[in-house]
């Protein structure tokens, strides 16, 4: 059960950030809105919430999972991939700091947390534009002392692993067709492909959260039985950002 939350304010630069998407730029006033109405989602499920002020001159840092994981035993402050959020990380470091022991990952270590899912002890680690074999080696460094085994996976599609595989409770994981050997010890529930958006969806102490406007995902993962919320996600999905990208649970 998560008990924590970090997140932070979309500044009003957040039109500005990275994003391949070819959806257009968000509207600002309804991206904080869609970020609000997440926020008060996590706060309804029972966390609480440490809520960071924008970062000027960071358009992205609303995405606060790539700049630092959060173990049990420790945070892990990242090296985002991409040199424009690099700075992110060093942003967020006092805040992990105040809830678990900290370290860094250092050059030339890049990785960004939306390319680690960690179900338990295992922990997959995506190899994609934004993290390289060395953070992912070295991710592994920092938790084997821990108990937790790493396992590199490369991501087929999407910005990060978690585009396209999220952990839906249990042993049950949402995903695109294309990842589907490399998780064969799991429950499978395969996104149609042209509902990939939808494999990301973030499970929050018995409740799946998923973006609105994927009914034959919708379907699927109702008959999970889990409480659902539906959130829209569009401004969000125009800068390539996702459910689980824009909290730290813990
Ligand atoms: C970026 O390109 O870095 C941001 N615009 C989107 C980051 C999304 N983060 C995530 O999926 N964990």
């Amino acid at each position: 059960m998560f008990t924590q939350a970090i997140v932070r304010t979309p500044g009003p630069d957040a039109g500005s950030g990275l994003t391949t998407s070819t959806l257009g730029k968000p509207d600002h006033p309804a991206l904080l809105r869609q970020h609000a109405a997440y926020v008060q989602t996590l706060r309804d499920l029972g966390l609480t919430i440490t809520h960071l002020d924008a970062l000027d001159g960071h358009p992205d840092a609303y995405f606060v999972e790539d700049a630092a994981l959060m173990f049990p035993e420790l945070a892990v402050v990242t090296r985002p991939g991409a040199p424009e959020r690099l700075a992110e990380a060093e942003a967020l470091s006092a805040t992990v700091a105040r809830f678990r022991p900290m370290v860094q990952l250092s050059a030339p270590a890049t990785l960004d947390g939306g390319d680690v899912l960690a179900m338990g002890k295992r922990v997959f680690v995506g190899l994609s534009e934004r993290t390289n074999k060395s953070g992912a080696e070295e991710l592994a460094e920092i938790l084997r002392p821990h108990g937790y085994s790493v396992t590199p996976v490369r991501v087929p599609a999407g910005l990060h692993l978690k585009s396209s595989v999220t952990w839906a409770g249990a042993d049950v994981v949402v995903l695109t067709e294309a990842l589907s050997e490399d998780f064969l010890g799991y429950e499978q529930l395969v996104v149609p492909a042209d509902e990939a958006y939808a494999a990301n969806v973030l499970w929050v102490n018995g409740t799946l959260l998923m973006p609105r406007g994927f009914p034959r995902t919708e379907a699927m993962l109702a008959r999970l039985g889990l409480p659902l919320r539906v959130l829209e996600q569009s401004e969000v999905q125009k800068m390539d950002g996702a459910l689980t990208c824009m909290s730290l649970r813990f």
